[in-house]
């Protein structure tokens, strides 16, 4: 089967630290060069994040940017998204795929060792593994993780990891170092002065860091 190989920057669009409307932010990103978007809204009611999503989802699909929603498999095969992002509190990973369907893309947030293991075993796409430093970004986050967690969950698994939490531009290199494959980022883009140009600054150290040696 063909490894998935998933772009090393992945933003999160998280609706809370949005000051202009989510389809600017979001073109901007990709035209940065950003081909991986999340979609995470927590206060939205299920027709308010259809709408925002379906708005995403026509901008971004046709310009070969994969999307995907956090949360919702329901609302993100009812916009033809790319795929779903799910946590621990979400639908499990097979119930999300039976929404989803075989082609779109699954992926699952773990905060230890054995929820990675139990994910990985999972049809899920790949694994996120954080929060890797501390955030401030996510309400109640799980306890930090660290940089070593990187490198464990390494060891275990072929699929692509993603690692999220508290990430620089200045750490961004070093989190690819230790094993991950992605480097998912909210406040530092976000927040940024020039988000665009804070991506394509993401973009050029990713290009250049060195991957972990493969297992
Ligand atoms: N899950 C674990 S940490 C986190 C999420 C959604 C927030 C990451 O945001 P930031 O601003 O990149 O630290
Ligand atoms: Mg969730």
């Amino acid at each position: 089967m063909k490894r998935l190989v998933l772009p090393r920057l992945y933003v999160i669009l998280d609706a809370a630290l949005l000051t202009a409307p989510e389809t600017e932010c979001a073109q901007k990103l990709a035209a940065a060069g950003v081909r991986l978007l999340q979609y995470r809204n927590k206060r939205a009611s299920a027709r308010e994040l259809f709408e925002s999503s379906k708005g995403l989802s026509s901008l971004l699909i046709p310009q070969d940017v994969i999307f995907v929603l956090n949360d919702r498999a329901d609302v993100a095969s009812a916009v033809e998204a790319s795929g779903v992002h799910l946590g621990q509190e979400d639908l499990r990973a097979e119930a999300a795929r039976s929404v989803i369907g075989t082609g779109k893309l699954l992926g699952v947030s773990t905060h230890n060792l054995e929820q990675f293991k139990e994910a990985a075993a999972t049809s899920a796409d790949y694994v996120a593994v954080g929060p890797v430093f501390s955030t401030s970004t996510k309400a109640n986050p799980d306890p930090v993780v660290g940089i070593e967690f990187i490198s464990s969950a390494r060891a275990l698994t072929g699929k692509p990891i993603v690692a999220i939490g508290g990430i620089t531009l200045e750490r961004a290199a070093e989190v690819i170092q230790a094993g991950a494959d992605s480097v998912a980022v909210i406040s530092d883009i976000l927040l940024a002065r020039d988000p665009g140009q804070r991506a394509r600054q993401y973009i050029e150290v990713l290009e250049a860091a060195k991957p972990a040696a493969a297992v």
